[in-house]
């Protein structure tokens, strides 16, 4: 046993950043394995050891830039004749792709603006197209990203060889490039020629046709080979998630753990709008910022997007943009959704006497001036309950490791207002009488539908109830508003027949449904909840106790 380093091979010149070590100090390492995963701006390369035995140290640390020759390990190497430590033999290179410029003869001289034709970079043939990255009309500046290729071993990036407007693009996703191909045209202006190196394009497989190639004349920089397959593998190996290194280094930028970012692009591929829109949701508050690693309270389900339908083929349709609360809706929805381990008690309340003591009432609201519909009464009867039952008066903590307990009760009504569902909070609803409550709800209704609600308006809250009494329906399971852990769901009272002991007697039955959140509330405490709940309701006079 001797002991060797494994140096960086021939990487293409330059220097490139460890995102990834892959081995520890003790472990066997194979000839080929991959050691650390180095990147640059436009490839990712899995670094191969180029000897096998067991690893003594580990001389980089993630974030390291390294060139070629830096030693990057030492192993005591298998079967290896005792021999003073050596340099690995090098990899074969990972250079950036530089692509292939075409130019029309006739603007080979000219200053003015020229149209160009960027090729597929030279060695790249076979590679299949998984991302364009830029569209028609596009103004781009010099090393904007236009399209991602990839073969079964690399994931590259193509940039762009001079700043300009792309005026046509050749290739389309799921095409299979052929070397000398045309990725697109681009109108620059000023160029200067240096002289013919590019050969004759060749078109891509794609079933529209490549452009003819004119004279071909390289512009700027002469083209450099292109990344080998043997040494640049797939981002999406390194990680589980699909996404190429100029998204990997702009995420490291931002901080983006890219675990958390769904990825719209072909074969769910992370794009750079969908970490800068996770950025937008992070900071507005619509998504928690998730850590490399799925937290207690966020969950990190890796769910697959819904792919997009043409609805047009099937008949005529209108596009309607969503408003911005419906949009918040949606999300704040799929979140709470997809976090929170719902579970939805049903039970009916018997509301007999309570509408018949708010019907005795209705003269008395009708000259204070509001309306007094079953909703105050709940409101009142929840907050008793919550009072009573302070299990469902808290929140989880987003440490994942402790329970709030409020010692306030603020409770939030779904309204349906003209842009979307909104939840207006109203506040220390135990401390309120049924005449103030039933003022304040009519008040925050009445800014719901006008659009008046202020973020204030719709903090706070404890507990929702979401009423859908008024419109019909026996029940439905009500999507848990978090941060908090409980909501009530309201369905259409009905007169049903009830078993008194000795005879059915007609009753005014109103269905609830509870829903809460499991990991904060056990179904014994909600058996509890609801209990309670519905004797308030069946006998508002127990308020008093
Ligand atoms: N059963 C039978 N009748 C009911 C009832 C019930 N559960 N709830 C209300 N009613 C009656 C009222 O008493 C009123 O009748 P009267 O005028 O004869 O008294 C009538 O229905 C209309 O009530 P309303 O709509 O004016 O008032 P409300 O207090 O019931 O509801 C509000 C107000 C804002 C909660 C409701 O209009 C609303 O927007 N609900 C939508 C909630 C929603 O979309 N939730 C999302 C569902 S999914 O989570």
């Amino acid at each position: 046993m001797s002991i060797q380093t494994v140096s960086v091979p021939d990487i293409g010149g330059g220097e490139a950043e460890i995102i990834e070590i892959s081995v520890t100090v003790g472990e066997m390492i194979e000839v080929e394995q991959s050691i650390i995963v180095l990147e640059t701006d436009k490839a990712s390369m899995d670094i191969p050891s180029s000897l096998a035995g067991k690893v003594t140290k580990v001389s980089v640390s993630v974030g390291d830039k390294l060139s070629e020759g830096d030693v990057i390990l030492e192993l005591e190497a298998e079967g290896a004749a005792a021999e003073p430590a050596t340099q690995s033999t090098p990899e074969p290179a990972a250079e950036e792709m530089a692509p292939l410029i075409e130019e029309p003869a006739e603007a080979a001289s000219s200053s003015g603006p020229q149209v160009i034709d960027v090729q597929v970079p030279e060695g790249a043939e076979g590679a299949e197209v998984i991302e364009v990255m830029v569209a028609v009309g596009d103004e781009i500046a010099a090393d904007d990203s236009l399209v991602v290729l990839e073969t079964d071993k690399a994931s590259m990036e193509v940039p762009a060889p001079h700043a300009g407007k792309v005026v046509s693009i050749t290739v389309k996703t799921g095409d299979k490039t052929a070397e000398g191909g045309v990725i697109l045209s681009l109108e620059v202006e000023g160029l200067e020629v240096k002289g013919a190196v590019a050969d004759t394009a060749v078109p891509t497989t794609s079933p529209e046709p490549a452009k003819p190639a004119p004279a071909p004349q390289a512009i700027s920089e002469a083209p450099t080979s292109v990344a080998k397959d043997e040494a640049v593998i797939s981002a999406s190996q390194s990680k589980d998630v699909y996404a190429g290194p100029a998204i990997r280094k702009f995420a490291r930028e931002m901080a983006v753990p890219l675990t958390a970012v769904t990825g719209t692009g072909d074969r769910n591929r992370i794009t750079k709008d969908d970490v800068k829109n996770y950025v937008k949701e992070v900071m507005s508050g619509k998504q928690p910022l998730a850590s490399a690693a799925p937290s207690a309270v966020t969950g990190g389900a890796g769910i697959p997007s819904i792919p997009p339908v043409d609805f047009t083929q099937f008949g005529e349709i209108d596009l309607e943009p969503m408003s911005k609360v419906k949009k918040l809706t949606a999300q704040n929805m799929s979140r709470n959704w997809l976090n929170i381990p719902h579970v939805t008690q049903f039970d009916d309340a018997d509301i007999t006497d309570l509408e018949s003591f708010r019907k005795g009432l209705k003269l008395e609201a009708e000259k204070r001036g509001v309306k007094l519909t079953p909703l105050p009464f709940l409101l009142k009867a929840c907050a008793a309950a919550l009072v009573a039952e302070p299990s469902f008066n808290v929140s989880m903590h987003h440490d994942g490791e402790h329970i709030v307990h409020k010692k306030y009760v603020n409770i939030g009504i779904a309204v349906d207002s003209p842009v979307g569902l909104v939840v207006p909070v109203i506040r220390h609803v135990d401390k309120k009488g049924l005449w103030e409550l039933a003022a304040e709800f009519m008040e925050i209704v009445d800014k719901a539908r006008n659009g008046k609600l202020g973020p204030k308006d719709m903090q706070g809250g404890c507990f929702t109830i979401s009423s859908l009494g008024a419109m019909g329906g026996q029940g439905f399971t009500p999507i848990v508003n978090a941060p908090e852990v409980a909501i009530l769901g309201v369905s259409r009272a009905e007169i049903k027949p009830k078993w008194n002991g000795s005879e059915f007697e007609p009753r005014n039955m109103l269905p609830l449904s509870l829903s809460y959140d499991h990991r904060a509330v056990n179904g014994a405490d909600a058996g509890r909840f609801f209990t309670y709940l519905n004797s308030v309701i069946a006998d508002v006079r127990r308020l008093l106790l």
